[in-house]
């Protein structure tokens, strides 16, 4: 195992009830702006992300994102999130090198793994989540960038 498993943070997911709206606010409150729309079916969210600070050297990890989250549907992870606790942050995303060695790490300590194998994540990352029950109540996302071949 080669620790330490999280290499950076790459995003925050804040879930919101209007994607367009929160853009906006925040675009006029930091001058933040979206560099990619996505809607991912499989997670049941249309996403916005929103880079901080400078953009990564090409084909390289590094940047950190806003990502804002909102559903597609009621009976998804973030529309049953919004119903239960309202807007707010809604998860963490950490890079890793390698997600598939990084599952098979952390799934022999005993936290539950929510996805076994990774899943398409925002702009063509491999993303897993990690049960929040057993990370003291933070959902958890490893993330592994993709490089461009
Ligand atoms: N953070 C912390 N706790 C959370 C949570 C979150 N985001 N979402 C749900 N929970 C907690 C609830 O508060 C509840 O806790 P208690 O039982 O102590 O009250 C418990 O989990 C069950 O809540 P639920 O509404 O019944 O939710 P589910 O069990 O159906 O699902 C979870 C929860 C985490 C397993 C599910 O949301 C999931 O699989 N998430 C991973 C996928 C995902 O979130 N995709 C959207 C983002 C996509 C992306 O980032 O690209
Ligand atoms: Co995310």
């Amino acid at each position: 195992m080669v620790l330490p498993l999280l290499t950076r943070i790459d995003h925050v997911g804040i879930a919101c009830r209007e994607l367009d709206h929160t853009v906006e606010l925040y675009r006029t409150t930091f001058g933040l702006e979206a560099v990619s729309f996505e809607v991912n079916e499989e997670q049941g969210v249309r996403e916005a992300m929103l880079r901080v600070g400078a953009a990564a050297p090409p084909g390289l990890p590094g940047a950190g994102y806003v990502q804002l989250l909102e559903p597609l549907r009621p009976d998804t992870p973030v529309g049953k999130f919004l119903a239960r606790r309202g807007e707010g942050i809604h998860h963490i995303g950490y890079g890793v090198a390698d997600i598939s060695q990084a599952l098979s790490d952390i799934g022999g300590t005993g936290i539950r793994l929510l996805d076994e194998r990774p899943r398409h994540g925002s702009m063509g990352a491999s993303i897993a989540f990690l049960h929040p029950a057993d990370l003291g109540g933070v959902l958890t996302e490893l993330v592994q960038f993709v490089t461009a071949q």
